[in-house]
């Protein structure tokens, strides 16, 4: 499927019809969640790709050849996304399922199951420099603009997946409805080894110190970018046009510096005391 040009609305928001059919999000809506699930929870560009990383190879035990073989949509494929259903089939139990939906595209299932949940956020700084860049190389996408322009529609939520403040908002207000983990990507970036100790306390998965070292190794940025099964290279140009750009781009806190000028930097910050006022989370918003 590459329907490139196709945009898919609904409920409101819009996704990219290469990846997304009504039917695919009917069929998230109603996906049927098993007990021992782990489900990554991310607005884009906060980490996904990470955290499926990161996941794979804890639940390999430090075995770094599925993430060196399988490629990470195929191994942690997007609930929403046309081809899940395919890519679950067969699949035993353990499964790891990515998602970028908001809260209430899930909450019916997620209520009735106890899937673990990990929910990935990261500084909406940097993601809107990285989602713009990503705008400019992916074919799927809007053309973004300037940067400009797309921190306009970034803020009033006008972007493909809706908008990042709802997003979090409202998966944090309920996060007491299923079974939560709350993690940063500015946390996996200042500590890697102890984020991952995090981890593997929540998934009741305990890894011995040779296959922790072994994680942190090749999910470190330079590792990460080498590895075809996670750095998006596998792509035709036709979909993602790797001459305007790479997946794997920078990897570091506080990018939006180069990109920012001060009146947007003190506009966001504006946008963000205004939308974010009463949530009880801890954001390196303005790093
Ligand atoms: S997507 O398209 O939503 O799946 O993108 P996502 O994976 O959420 O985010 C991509 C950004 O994450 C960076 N990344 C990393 N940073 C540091 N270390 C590691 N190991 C790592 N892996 C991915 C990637 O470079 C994108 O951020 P930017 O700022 O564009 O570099």
């Amino acid at each position: 499927m590459a329907n490139l040009n196709v945009t898919v609305r609904y409920s409101g928001i819009d996704f990219p019809g290469h990846l997304h059919t009504l039917q695919s999000l009917q069929y998230a809506q109603e996906f049927k969640f098993h007990e021992t699930d782990t489900v990554i929870v991310t607005y884009p560009k906060s980490g996904t790709t990470w955290m499926q990383e990161i996941l794979t190879i804890i639940y390999s035990d430090g075995n770094v050849l599925p993430a060196k073989t399988i490629p990470n949509w195929i191994r942690a494929p997007w609930i929403e996304h046309y081809y899940c259903k395919d890519a679950l089939m067969n699949k035993p139990d353990h499964r790891i399922l990515t998602t970028h939906l908001p809260y209430r595209f899930l909450a019916k299932p997620l209520k009735q199951s106890n899937a673990k949940v990990i929910y990935v956020a990261r500084n909406p700084k940097d993601i809107v420099v990285s989602f713009y860049h990503f705008h400019k190389m992916a074919n799927f996408l809007p053309d973004p603009g300037t940067f400009g322009e797309f921190l306009e529609k970034f803020k009033t939520g006008e972007v493909n997946y809706g908008s990042w403040f709802e997003h979090i908002k409202e998966w944090q207000k309920h996060s007491d409805e299923y079974n939560s983990f709350f993690i940063t990507y500015e946390d996996l970036v200042k500590d890697l080894r102890k984020s991952i100790l995090r981890l593997c306390n929540f998934l009741e998965h305990p890894l011995l110190p040779e296959a922790v070292d072994t994680t942190v190794w090749h999910c470190t940025f330079a590792n990460m970018k080498k590895n075809k099964m996670i750095n998006y290279t596998l792509i035709p140009n036709e979909i993602l046009d790797h001459q305007k750009g790479e997946f794997m781009r920078k990897g570091m806190v506080g990018n939006w510096k180069e990109h920012f000028t001060q009146e947007q930097k003190q506009d966001f910050e504006k946008t963000f005391q205004e939308k974010m006022s009463g949530l009880n989370i801890v954001l390196v918003s303005t790093l």
